[in-house]
């Protein structure tokens, strides 16, 4: 346990030596709703000029949806330059997802946007967002979020009350499915907050990230062909149950012998029951195993 009493004053008593003063990256992840709160810490910016920079990687080995916002809270003065990423192949590759910045254009050459500027037609946009970084009130909102819910309410309507509509949406636009799919998530902290425009440089230590919680609610990308997601402990990762004669982690291809026609994603259309988009047995089997043999 962190016996720290104080977490905004936390940045004498760390110590990743000293059980008791300690700050690993796990306490992003534990149970929250302990007070004080437990967190991850970075070590402080004493080797200014050289950025204090910070990369934070989620891997759930497996191809995710995401269901809701990404939330992190920070115990520091939120990051002053962040970027989010995603991966969709594993890690290989890796593609922004948000900036973040007290000042878009000077860390970014972009000009700042917030999530209720998008529209449904530049919903996939990419886009640097001040809303999380600015001043150092980092009292009052410790949060920065990813807005999944905002998103989907372009389609959905303010409540979500539509959600027909999104699935809709989602069923016919590969693009608009992808954009919200992840396999790994990568936090880049790329400037803490300092609080003003100078740098302190005889107080260094004044300057490090802490960040109590990681939220990232989601489900895991089956196709449709499956109802649950199990963590298979033999491979140490989740997989799909696959049903409708499909396979793969993602259930993104037929079984052996199903293939009668081409594998095609599930639907949600129409709506309220879907389409399953089974697997057919192909043929020349069902010569075999439908009138050949009784098994
Ligand atoms: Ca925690």
């Amino acid at each position: 346990d962190i016996t720290c009493e104080n977490p905004y004053m936390c940045n004498n008593e760390c110590d990743a030596t000293t059980e008791e003063l300690a700050h690993p990256s796990e306490l992003m992840f534990d149970f929250e709703g302990r007070n004080p709160t437990t967190f991850w810490q970075s070590s402080s910016w004493k080797k200014y000029p050289k950025p204090l920079e910070v990369n934070i990687t989620l891997s759930w080995n497996k191809t995710i949806e995401l269901t809701d916002d990404i939330v992190l809270t920070f115990e520091s003065g939120r990051p002053e330059q962040m970027l989010l990423e995603k991966s969709l192949d594993y890690g290989k590759t890796w593609i922004p997802y948000q900036f973040y910045a007290t000042d878009c254009l000077d860390a970014f050459t972009m000009d700042p946007k917030t999530v209720n500027e998008l529209t449904q037609r530049t919903l996939l946009d990419i886009i640097c967002t001040e809303d999380y970084s600015r001043g150092y009130v980092w009292k009052y909102d410790k949060t920065v979020r990813f807005e999944i819910k905002d998103r989907f309410a372009l389609f959905a309507g303010l409540q979500l009350y539509n959600m027909a509509s999104l699935y809709g949406q989602l069923d016919t636009t590969r693009n608009l499915r992808d954009f919200f799919t992840v396999t790994d998530l990568r936090i880049r902290l790329l400037k803490p907050a300092t609080g003003s425009t100078v740098v302190d440089e005889n107080n260094l230590s004044r300057y490090f990230y802490a960040i109590s919680d990681i939220k990232v609610q989601g489900r895991c990308k089956c196709n449709l062909h499956s109802n649950s997601c199990v963590f298979d402990k033999d491979k140490g990762k989740l997989g799909c149950e696959c049903e409708h004669n499909t396979t793969g982690p993602d259930c993104g291809r037929c079984k052996r012998h199903y293939h009668g026609r081409p594998w095609s994603v599930g639907s949600y259309l129409p709506i309220p029951k879907g389409t399953a988009n089974i697997c057919a047995i192909a043929a020349q089997h069902c010569e075999i195993r439908c009138y050949s043999s009784p098994t």
